[in-house]
């Protein structure tokens, strides 16, 4: 790690409290948009560990209601793991340290703002989803967390991004961004946009449902990629959901959507050989079993018949928004590579083909769960 960071790490963890010396920090590359690191301290001789997290405020532009969102919902689900008695809570869910004068995240001179959880140790977050237990293990997490905040009593929480699954404007951005082809890219991008406007058809789905209301607005995670899911090292169940930036009222489609999209391939979002990017049924099922688990304590009829198309709309919403930021020239997903958003875009795009081939088998077995 550069030294400037390390400097910069050291600075802020006097912020913050932690009762304890930083010992050294390593950056964590996982995720398009936050910058985080994980840092060692010593407290009492002990080694401890805590995540440092810069809050990318051009994305996130009011960390204030992030960070307030953040707490009451981790609040409000700490309450009630300690009510069922559930052990090893500060490894069930993400706990916020606040910093020395008691706010919940810190803004150092240049404007940066810097937020503390503690490490979950002993677990870990997986890029690919490699076996169906995992894959179970995933849709239960997601799942128990959407029941535990339905109760969730008090104020709406703020739309930290507002309309962020919202599948029309996301598609009118994308005509916009084709239209003005800033960067001169639209020609290599030609058969994913085409593939792109073929698809409109599907775009007002779950708007429409929703506007019509058969399907209720829920506090949702909105971002419940397969590696926000901490899974234990030893046994492989499912301890901690993370990332939680995007946590707001929703539709649980989007949240069973983006399952589908993270879970059920066992290939990486960039995958070059798309080939191997394909909706496995086995993984699909371990997905919704474990969803329905957990989930099927609130779900409506109406919900529960969108499951299947909602892997699919939320796989193209995503592959349209890296096909936008690939148009306008890769200003919100950080990129590591030339292409690399028309790259991720082409594995949704795939991914989605896979899913409409098999749409109807996955509804029937979603259908057939209790
Ligand atoms: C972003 O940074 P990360 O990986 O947690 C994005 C999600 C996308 C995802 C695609 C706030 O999440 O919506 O689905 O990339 N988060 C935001 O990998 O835009
Ligand atoms: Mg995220």
């Amino acid at each position: 790690m550069a030294i400037y960071q390390e400097e910069r790490l050291r600075e802020l963890s006097r912020k913050f409290q932690i009762y304890g010396q930083i010992l050294h920090a390593e950056p964590c590359k996982i995720g398009h948009i936050n910058e985080t690191y994980t840092v060692t301290y010593n407290q009492g001789g002990v080694l401890v560990r805590y995540i440092h997290q810069r809050i990318n405020v051009n994305v996130f532009k009011n960390p204030d209601a992030v960070m307030r969102n953040v707490m009451r919902v981790t609040t409000h689900i700490r309450h009630k793991l300690e009510e069922q008695e559930v052990k090893d809570l500060t490894r069930r869910v993400l706990t916020v340290v606040p910093t020395r004068d008691g706010s919940l995240y810190y803004r150092n001179a240049k404007d940066e703002c810097w937020r503390t959880f503690v490490f979950v140790e002993r677990a870990q977050t997986h890029e690919a989803v490699q076996t169906t237990q995992q894959a179970f293990q995933a849709g239960k997490a997601f799942g128990n967390f959407q029941y535990l905040l339905s109760d969730l009593a008090g104020d709406r929480l703020v739309e930290t991004i507002p309309d962020f699954h919202h599948t029309r404007k996301r598609f009118e951005t994308l005509k916009k961004a084709v239209q003005e082809d800033r960067c001169n890219r639209a020609r290599i991008a030609r058969a994913e946009i085409d593939f792109a406007l073929a698809h409109e058809p599907i775009v007002d789905v779950l708007l429409k449902a929703h506007a019509a209301g058969r399907i209720p607005e829920r506090i949702t995670h909105n971002d419940t990629k397969f590696n926000n899911v901490m899974l234990d090292v030893e046994t492989g169940e499912e301890m901690c959901v993370v990332d939680l930036d995007t946590v707001m009222p929703g539709l649980v489609l989007y949240d069973f959507g983006d399952m589908v999209r993270t879970t059920t391939s066992p290939t990486m979002e960039d995958e070059l050989d798309l080939e191997k990017v394909q909706m496995g049924m086995p993984m699909f099922k371990a997905l919704a079993r474990g969803y329905m688990e957990t989930a099927s304590r609130f779900l409506i009829p109406a919900e529960r018949s969108f499951l299947a198309f909602s892997g699919k709309l939320i796989t193209f919403t995503i592959g349209i928004r890296f096909l936008t930021d690939f148009l306008v020239g890769d200003t919100y997903f950080r990129v590591h590579r030339p292409n690399h958003n028309l790259d991720r875009c082409r594995t949704q795009f795939k991914l989605v083909e896979s899913i409409e081939r098999q749409e109807d088998k996955m509804q029937k077995f979603v259908d057939g769960l209790a």
